[in-house]
């Protein structure tokens, strides 16, 4: 196997026996196999695209096949054994259809005439001989490109996969990630091309992020400021972690009146500032804290889990205890379909519980951006007589290398006249810190999941607005940490929008060359994290 998607990486250059993030080889496979299968679908669905043949079917499909592919969404073998048998399915029939509307349906690269083993051994052994999906006769700084650009697909197919259970669609991104896996197979695009490539990932990423921003505040309200208690109630319990907060909404109101209070883990924090959702009696509070604790946290979780997308790990302690829900998937676990959470609920009522009240203190989520914008003309004042002299995004993925103490470490030491936006699951290195208010403004403004940055971007946008400059002119800087490939389509959002000057860590990406990286460092000012320290002496000019 060789997958390096990630920050965790190993060595810092690849997994090649086994993943860091406990993926195995065949699965590896045969997401390299699925991914080999979504791009023949691709070369249809892009030539169908231009004799008017959009087929809705075939859009969800490949968002679903793409994120699943995402670390830490699916390691289960047969789950990936049956995407790629469908995949196939659709694809032919997705070229009947090209064909009888008069487009293209001969092309000569193999994906498009993908042929699957029958059996899973057999598959895992296509994968292995197919490997990543990019062009492995190109030179390597184009198939740095590549790869920057696939996994900028991934993080599109998860937030266009995510808007689109909210009932937010938009054509343009559907026909982007198949003009994209298309893209692929050219063997013309040379190193300017794949840029703009790269750079439209990030213009797409951002419309799909204002999709899934419509599909979140408009089923469930802008999120309100609200306090949210790190301790829990007596009582029987399920916890629930991932992004999804359509699951989080029919959960809660499946176990109304069941006498189980409802956790949030990880990412599903934010989930408590939703008027549509915090209306809940039984929607308590917060327990543990970022993704890569889980396996603690939830081992000692006295209810039942319910994991949605993305980030699960090896839940081998409490196997009978958890459930995954969506495209989430572990071998052996049971997978709840369809919104019926009834499995979960009979677990949570067998087991014990919580044996008593504990108070644990509480944060306070709700700063996405209707809250900030409303209290804008404050913000601005205080930027106007001094009292805020910086703002700082500290934001991005958590993960379990020891350099992620630099985020805390560097929120701690932020000047006292900052104030600290984040999102995403990096910010539980500090999420409970008091870090006090300037002139009633909190000086640590939860914006949300990483699936909220489109808010941050408004934010950024309304106070580039507000002073009449541009966004790189703002006394804002950019302090982010990546995980994932959701991180990586956002980055490329900020690449696209001019963003310049941010710091990016806790490493750089093991896909980029020191030749692409000298087009984003010459182009972006886009600079490796160093010590908090340091950085913040540069940052504020010290
Ligand atoms: Fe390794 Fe990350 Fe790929 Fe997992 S997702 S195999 S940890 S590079
Ligand atoms: Fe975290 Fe997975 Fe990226 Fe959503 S939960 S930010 S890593």
């Amino acid at each position: 196997m060789f997958c390096n998607q990630c920050e965790q990486t190993a060595k810092g250059t690849g997994c090649t026996v086994a993943g860091v993030c406990g993926k195995k080889p065949d699965v590896a496979a045969l997401q390299d196999l699925l991914l080999h299968a979504v791009k023949g679908l691709s070369l249809y669905a892009h030539a169908g695209r231009q004799v008017g043949v959009v087929d809705p079917e075939v859009n969800r499909f490949t968002c679903k096949a793409v994120f699943s592919t995402l670390t830490n969404v699916d390691f289960d073998p047969a789950r990936f054994q049956e995407l790629i048998n469908q995949c196939v399915e659709i694809t032919a029939q997705l070229k009947e259809k090209v064909a009888r509307a008069g487009g293209n349906v001969s092309f000569a690269d193999a994906a498009a005439n993908f042929r699957p083993a029958t059996d899973l051994a057999g598959l895992v052994k296509q994968g292995e001989e197919i490997g990543l999906v990019i062009d492995h006769d190109a030179e390597t700084d184009i198939q740095s490109l590549q790869q920057i650009f696939v996994y900028g697909l991934k993080g599109i197919a998860a937030y266009a996969d995510h808007a689109a259970i909210l009932g937010q669609e938009d054509d343009k991104v559907y026909g982007f990630l198949h003009e994209g896996f298309a893209a692929l197979t050219n063997k013309e695009l040379g190193l300017n091309e794949w840029i703009g490539l790269v750079l439209k990932c990030g213009e797409i990423n951002l419309r799909t992020m204002e999709l899934l921003d419509a599909g979140n505040t408009g089923k469930f309200g802008h999120p309100v400021p609200t306090e949210v208690p790190l301790g829990h109630k007596q009582g029987k319990c399920i916890l629930i972690s991932g992004h999804d907060l359509q699951d989080l909404h029919d959960l809660l109101k499946q176990t109304e009146g069941k006498g189980i209070y409802v956790y949030t883990h990880g990412e599903m924090l934010p989930a408590h500032g939703y008027p549509e959702l915090k209306k809940y009696k039984h929607f308590y509070g917060h327990y543990g804290t970022a993704w890569q604790n889980q396996k603690k946290e939830f081992a000692a979780f006295p209810g039942a889990i319910l994991m949605t997308t993305n980030c699960i790990q090896d839940p081998k302690d409490y196997m009978d205890n958890i459930f995954t829900t969506g495209l989430v998937g572990w071998p052996g676990v049971q997978h709840v379909k369809n919104g019926d959470f009834g499995p979960v609920i009979e677990r949570a009522l067998a087991l014990p519980g919580f044996a008593s009240d504990e108070d644990k203190g509480s944060v306070m989520v709700g700063f996405a951006r209707n809250t900030v914008m409303s209290v804008a003309d404050k913000v601005i004042a205080g930027v106007k007589n001094g009292d805020i002299k910086h703002f700082f995004l500290v934001a991005g993925c958590d993960g379990a290398k020891p350099g992620r103490n630099y985020y805390s470490e560097f929120v701690e030491k932020a000047p006292k006249d900052s104030i600290i936006l984040t999102l995403a699951c990096g910010k539980f290195r500090f999420f409970d810190k008091k870090l006090g208010d300037i002139g009633g403004i909190p000086r640590l403004l939860d914006i949300g999941q990483c699936n909220d940055a489109y808010s941050a971007v408004q934010i950024a946008v309304a106070l580039a607005n507000a002073f009449e400059c541009g966004v790189n002119d703002l006394p804002l800087s950019l302090v982010l940490s990546w995980y994932e490939q959701k991180a990586v389509a956002i980055l490329l959002t900020l690449l696209y929008l001019g963003i310049k000057n941010i710091r990016l860590g806790p490493s750089l990406p093991a896909f980029i060359t020191p030749n692409v990286l000298d087009v984003l460092v010459k182009n972006f000012a886009i600079k490796p994290i160093t010590t908090p320290d340091e950085d913040l002496a540069a940052i504020l000019g010290q």
